[in-house]
């Protein structure tokens, strides 16, 4: 009897554990696994434009890659001394939705709370501009995600473009967007709340991919965001060393 109802138990877990969506958009790798990222040290180098500037570029970067729809969305990432660093080549979206076309990546350094607080950043690049936007939780309106614009940190980049010739997947002119984060703004961690919200005109990709769906999608809860880990805990040292 027991045994029977563990194998009901396994079936039911098997179940909820395979992610089934109703939107039939096929989705990889699996929601929680966490974005590791690489300590650096080319990164003086690379030319915030929106696009791969030269093959290089960000070769010295950790490397995810989601599939929406059939297409490719690359993730690297890196930090380098007081920045974090991210790219998003979004191989699949090839059409030039002028303001439509944008991406947010948010972190969140300190205990996950259920409302967006102090310590959650999130960062907008649009695709042919280079006004970066900073949103920063602890509002009160719920129709915000708890998030309100906050001023630019100074050093902050966050740029969308379109990459072609020199990117490294694809030559066919594509949206991509690049971030330059300072790191005391969402805190020296090792492990952070980590979610990205990427959109293709009316098409929403996002990490995790439960998030993803047809405009509009919110900023969902820290709780449901995935990670980002520092997996040789080189940002709290990089840190350590540099004080
Ligand atoms: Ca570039
Ligand atoms: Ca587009």
């Amino acid at each position: 009897m027991y045994k029977i109802i563990g194998l009901l138990g396994l079936g039911v877990i098997l179940l909820l554990s395979n992610p089934v969506f109703s939107e039939g958009l096929d989705y990889s790798p699996t929601i929680y696994d966490p974005i590791k990222v690489t300590i650096s040290n080319t990164f003086d180098d690379v030319i915030f434009d929106g696009e791969w500037s030269f093959k290089q570029e960000w070769k010295a970067s950790s490397l995810d890659s989601f599939r929406f729809n059939g297409n490719d969305l690359i993730l690297r990432t890196a930090h380098q001394d007081d920045y974090m660093y991210v790219l998003i080549d979004v191989l699949g979206d090839i059409t030039n939705d002028h303001m439509a076309d944008r991406a947010i990546v948010c972190f969140d350094g300190k205990d996950t709370s259920k409302m967006a607080d102090d310590s959650d950043w999130c960062y907008v690049a649009t695709r042919g501009s280079k006004n970066a936007h900073t949103l920063n939780g602890g509002s009160p309106v719920h129709r915000t995600s708890h998030f309100h614009i906050e001023k630019n940190h100074p050093d902050l980049i966050a740029i969308g473009g379109t990459s072609g010739e020199n990117d490294r997947y694809l030559r066919t002119p594509h949206a991509a967007y690049e971030f330059r984060i300072p790191i005391e703004q969402i805190g020296f961690e090792n492990e952070y709340g980590f979610f990205m919200q990427v959109f293709d005109g009316k098409t929403v990709m996002a990490y995790p991919n439960e998030h993803s769906g047809k405009y509009p999608q919110k900023i969902p809860s820290p709780e449901r965001w995935g990670m980002m880990i520092s997996p040789d805990r080189s940002i709290s040292s990089e840190h350590f060393n540099q004080n």
